[in-house]
């Protein structure tokens, strides 16, 4: 680590008397060598983290303790995490005898400052502790365990170890609630395995929602079981999830501390549907399935009553399908509508979200129909000016973070990179990461922000080796501005860390993108981007 980040971690660490505590000096002014924070190279970074001499190596002796209703599957999931490269039994119990030689998961005595995601991790010689006031957070500070171990804890074969988790104590809790990642399967279709690998990706480095983008002019990707043509006849050749496969997707999710929002686009970005039901066209005729990347070309019928059916029946089912409190109902590019007709389809669409219990997130053109105070809106323009934006916030609506330049992962890293769209630039791992999610359009205050949410668009996206070149390496970046305090977020420390995870993701097989901004180990810098 560089001597910046090092200075920044006692700087946070002596800000809230975690450690060193009684002396007013480092432990590296007291005996003359602070412990090495080289092993820490944890992402996103934690709020405090203090490195200590202690060490702990997991052994065939380990046992994983929880503590408390719900943390037994975070138990259970650390287990399956470390038993396949350690070829450990790890036996998971609760509390019992010396409580040494044991990582202990328990939502006792969790201060509640930690709030719902918050967790404290501390190791010693004998055993590492991670507490926490609800699981959430617990599994968290496993997904922070984890990259505490070497990398090799990532094989799904027994490796050799040792299996030492470094000495350090930990109090980290997120700095926003929302912490996003979205995937379009409608422009390419990507098997419930494949987006079960996406999940877990995101569940390493904590995002905690999950955006769907299911429909598009090119695919609708859900079976809607009082409208199946939308299933059979939309999905085209590259398919769809049944309502069992979803659901199964959402549990996935959930098990993993992560909210699934599914996206119903609408009343634009429909020529899946348009072609599945001739009702939903004004002039009665279905359109032809489409296969092209424009955009803006579509619209529901918004003068026939069949569209309000239509929307009715889905938002009804999928709002059964999804636990979570948000249902994204689109609204952008809706190019061939009048203002006027735009906000006359979008006030009934927003009431039926609303009908079925849950809150209406729209792209932010969506403010354009002015919907009640609890619609959230979603930035994905490149600009830092939004007038739009800015009213919006003042009116109370809270908004997601996705400025164009900066999230949008299906961005050319450069003008050598072969996939993806450059229409607002290039956007390498750097431009990623130096962006504040909270102070980002001019005249919107944090307190508006919900906080960022990073798109993955699939026109250029065929594989799922695709998919993982544009999400690795700037999923960490983002994860990281969502989840770490802003003044702990520096760009030359996280390129460290980050370059740190590159041989986890060579042992899981990522197919990321080894942008020359990063001093991957054993590569040279090369001055690129
Ligand atoms: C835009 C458009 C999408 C494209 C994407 C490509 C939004 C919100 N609508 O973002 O349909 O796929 O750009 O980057």
């Amino acid at each position: 680590m560089t001597s910046v980040s090092r200075r920044q971690a006692l700087r946070s660490i002596a800000g809230t008397g975690l450690l060193w505590a009684g002396t007013g000096a480092s432990r590296a002014q007291r005996d003359g060598g602070a412990p090495s924070d080289d092993a820490l190279t944890v992402v996103p970074r934690p709020a405090e983290m203090a490195p200590t001499r202690a060490a702990y190596e997991i052994t065939d002796e380990t046992t994983i303790m929880f503590d408390g209703s719900g943390a037994f599957h975070v138990a259970t999931a650390l287990a399956d995490l470390l038993r396949p490269a350690t070829g450990f039994e790890l036996p998971v119990d609760r509390p019992t005898g010396s409580g040494t030689d044991t990582i202990s998961l328990t939502l006792d005595g969790a201060p509640p400052t930690l709030g719902d995601e918050g967790y404290r991790l501390g190791v010693t010689d004998s055993g590492v502790t991670i507490r926490a006031a609800e699981p959430a957070g617990l599994f968290w500070g496993v997904q922070t365990l984890r990259q505490l171990l070497p990398p090799s804890v990532e094989a799904d074969s027994e490796r050799a170890g040792p299996w030492t988790v470094p000495g350090v104590q930990i109090r980290d809790a997120p700095r926003f609630d929302y912490r996003g990642v979205h995937l379009d399967v409608a422009r390419h279709f990507f098997d419930v395995d494949a987006v079960k690998q996406y999940i877990d990706y995101l569940a390493a480095y904590k995002i905690n929602h999950f955006h769907m983008h299911l429909t598009d002019d090119q695919g609708w990707r859900l079976m809607i079981e009082s409208w199946p043509r939308l299933a059979t006849v939309g999905g085209g050749e590259g398919g769809y999830y049944t309502q069992a496969e979803f659901r199964d997707l959402v549990r996935y999710a959930a098990d993993r501390s992560i909210t699934l929002v599914p996206e119903i686009d609408v009343p634009g970005h429909t020529n899946a549907a348009l072609a599945s039901y001739g009702e939903l066209n004004c002039d009665g005729q279905p359109t032809d399935l489409y296969t092209g990347t424009e955009v803006g070309f579509s619209s529901l019928c918004v003068d026939r009553e069949e569209t309000y059916e239509f929307f009715d029946d889905v938002i009804r089912e999928v709002a059964a399908l999804t636990p979570g409190p948000y249902v994204h109902i689109g609204g952008d590019e809706a190019e061939e509508l009048s203002e006027a007709e735009y906000a006359q389809f979008m006030d009934r669409a927003v009431a039926i979200v609303q009908n079925y219990g849950k809150r209406p997130v729209g792209w932010y053109q969506v403010l354009n129909a002015d919907p009640p105070e609890s619609t959230v809106a979603q930035y994905w323009n490149p600009s830092r000016e939004s007038s739009l934006l800015e009213a919006a916030a003042d009116a109370g609506h809270e908004l997601l973070m996705s400025p164009g330049s900066r999230a949008f992962l299906d961005i050319k890293y450069n003008e050598g990179t072969e996939l993806g769209l450059s229409w607002p630039g290039f956007t390498s791992v750097r431009d990623a990461y130096t962006w504040d999610p909270g102070a980002y359009v001019d005249g919107v205050d944090e307190s508006a922000v919900m906080g960022p949410e990073a798109p993955l668009w699939s026109e250029t996206l065929e594989t799922f080796d695709d998919v993982e070149f544009m999400l690795f390496p700037r999923l960490p970046a983002i994860a990281e501005l969502g989840w770490s305090p802003a003044d702990e977020t520096d760009w030359s420390d996280f390129s460290e860390r980050l370059a740190a995870q590159g041989p986890r993701w060579d042992i899981l097989d990522v197919n990321f993108y080894r942008s020359p901004q990063v001093p991957w180990p054993g590569g040279e810098r090369s001055g690129g981007i």
